[in-house]
Order: structure tokens, then sequence, then C-alpha cells
């Protein structure tokens, strides 16, 4: 690799709650079974794992939206990891890689790791790679699946306060890109409308291709000099290549295109945390989603075909 060695810090966050079904515990151990970290040791970076983050308690929570499911579970563990996230990205070549556990997790990494940046003097920007949204509030969320509200929460939308902790800090939608979406909520499409959030849908993927627009985003991160989130939801990518997950859509990301993605990012430089997220293990085929996930990872860390020269993006 011709990536600068990064201090590779492994945090689980054994999350399930947020999801429709069980399973997503298993998360952790799985990533640890496929080699997670000695894919990154033999990129020639440092690893620690830290183990896995533990939910603070649980305080009774009751909110008029009835369909909503272990609120107050899902909002001990955004306290937890907002923490986890802060202090796992002190330094200057920190790299935390938050093993899932559901998307719900992304409402404590990107708000601990926005007051990071903030911190730093930096901006913080988020390359949102799945098939959802997940711009729920708790109050617009039908399924009451809380792995749908995290991007919601941490750009600062209304009507958590009182339930999930207050935010240490937001993100700035503005800095946020989505790719890979097919499957919108009418609920949060008209939220989507007017937040400033880019969204590359699958058709606008299957238009102009992955390169030129994620290339325009990564342009703007290098610009404001900014630190760049990768949150990676398995259902991001085709369910044909990734069973192991709950809510499988079809027309998801082709091996060579996540893989595309992730050599693009490396290239760059800018990535400096990274949550692999709703990986069910016990969905999964011989482990295969897991493993794809891991060698993903590790073209995200510099794994090439071909060591040439550092190509730009
Ligand atoms: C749907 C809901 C979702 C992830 C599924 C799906 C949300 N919009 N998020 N898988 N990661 O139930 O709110
Ligand atoms: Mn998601
Ligand atoms: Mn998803
Ligand atoms: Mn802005």
């Amino acid at each position: 690799s011709t990536m600068k060695p990064k201090q590779c810090r492994l945090i689980g966050a054994p999350v399930q709650d947020g999801a429709g079904r069980l399973g997503c515990e298993m998360g952790p151990s799985a990533f640890r079974t496929a080699g997670i970290a000695r894919a990154l040791a033999d990129l020639g970076h440092s690893v620690t794992d830290l183990g896995n983050v533990s939910p603070v308690p649980l305080r009774p929570l009751s909110h008029g939206n009835a369909a909503l499911k272990c609120l107050p579970e899902v909002a001990g563990w955004t306290a937890a990891l907002a923490g986890a996230a802060y202090e796992a990205s002190a330094g200057p070549d920190a790299m935390p890689i938050f093993m899932g556990g559901d998307h719900s997790l992304a409402a404590g990494t990107l708000t601990g790791l926005a007051r990071r940046a903030s911190d730093m003097g930096r901006e913080l920007f988020v390359l949102w790679l799945d098939a959802h949204t997940d711009f729920h509030t708790l109050d617009s969320t039908e399924s009451g699946n809380l792995h749908g509200v995290p991007m919601a929460y941490a750009t600062g939308r209304p009507g958590f306060q009182g339930y999930f902790p207050p935010a240490p800090a937001h993100v700035d939608p503005h800095n946020v890109c989505m790719m890979g979406i097919r499957s919108v909520d009418p609920a949060e499409q008209r939220a989507l409308e007017n937040s400033g959030i880019t969204i590359h849908d699958m058709r606008k993927i299957d238009e102009f291709g992955i390169a030129p627009l994620l290339r325009a985003f990564l342009q703007r991160v290098a610009d404001a000099n900014g630190l760049l989130h990768v949150s990676l939801d398995v259902d991001f990518l085709d369910p044909g290549i990734a069973p192991g997950v709950g809510t499988t859509v079809p027309g998801g990301a082709t091996f060579r295109e996540a893989h595309l993605i992730m050599e693009m990012l490396h290239d760059t430089g800018l990535v400096s945390s990274v949550d692999l997220v709703e990986l069910n293990p016990f969905l999964d085929d011989r482990g295969r989603t897991a493993i794809l996930m891991v060698d993903l990872l590790a073209s995200l860390m510099g794994r090439r075909v071909l060591d040439y020269p550092t190509r730009s993006f």
C-alpha cells in the first residue's frame, strides 16, 4: 500500500435493537472471524481491537409514536457510541472502524465524530453507502425500526430531544453524500428534498457511473480539508453478492462498483473513520458477506491489484 500507516482502532458495536430482526448482535464476532485485524495489519497499519462497546443503562421512555421499537435501548447505545467515537478518533493517524451492529449505531458514531472534527477546526463529511437514506424522525417512522433514523438525528432534525441523548455535535447535511439509494419512504423523500444532502440514487449511478459522481464529492472534501467518514451498510451491495443482511433490496452495487469506490477512497487518503453495519451473520452464506465486507475495507485501506504508484482520483 502507498497509504500512510494508520492507527486502526476496531470497535465492536453489537447493537441489534434498531433492526427489525435479531442477528446483528453477532456482527462484530463475524468480522473478527473473517480476519479483519489481520487484513489491516497485512497492509502495514497498526491495529488495536478495543473490544465491544456496552450501552449506557436504560431509562424508561414513552413516545407518542406507538410503532417505535426499543427506544430506550437505542438511546443507550447512541450515548455510549458517541463517547466511544469521540475518544477513538483522537490523534493524527486515528482510524476508528466501527463493526456493527445495525445502522442505528451511526446516530452515535456520526455525532461523536462531528464533535471531534469541531475540536480540530475541521469539517466532517459523510459518504453514506446504503439502499436506504435512514432519514426518518421518531415521529415519521412507520416501521418503528430505529436503524431508519440515524441520519435525521445526526443532521439535527427535530423531535429527538428528550428521547435520544443531546447530540454532542451535528453533521452539516451539505457535507453528506449518499450513494446506492433505492428504497425511500414518502416521509423521508419529502424531508430530503430541501435538506441539502446530495443523493445519488441507483438511477443516477446507472446513468452517469460511480466514478464521476464520487470524484465530484471527494474533490469537495479535499477542497475543504475535511475529515471523511464512510458509513457502509451491507444492503448497499447487491443481495446476490451480500446475502447476510435483514433488509435485502434488489439492484444493489456490484462487486466491481463497490471495489472501485473503495480504491478511489484509498487514493484520496481522505477517509478518517468507517462504519461497517447491518451484517447479519445468521442470514449469511458460509461467511461470504462478512468476508466481502472485510475485502472492501482492505481495498479502502490500500489493498490493490497491481502495486503501481498511487493514481490520482
Ligand atoms: C425503512 C424503515 C432501513 C436500514 C432498513 C428501512 C430502513 N425506511 N435502514 N435498513 N439500514 O423501516 O424506516
Ligand atoms: Mn442503513
Ligand atoms: Mn440499508
Ligand atoms: Mn452547509
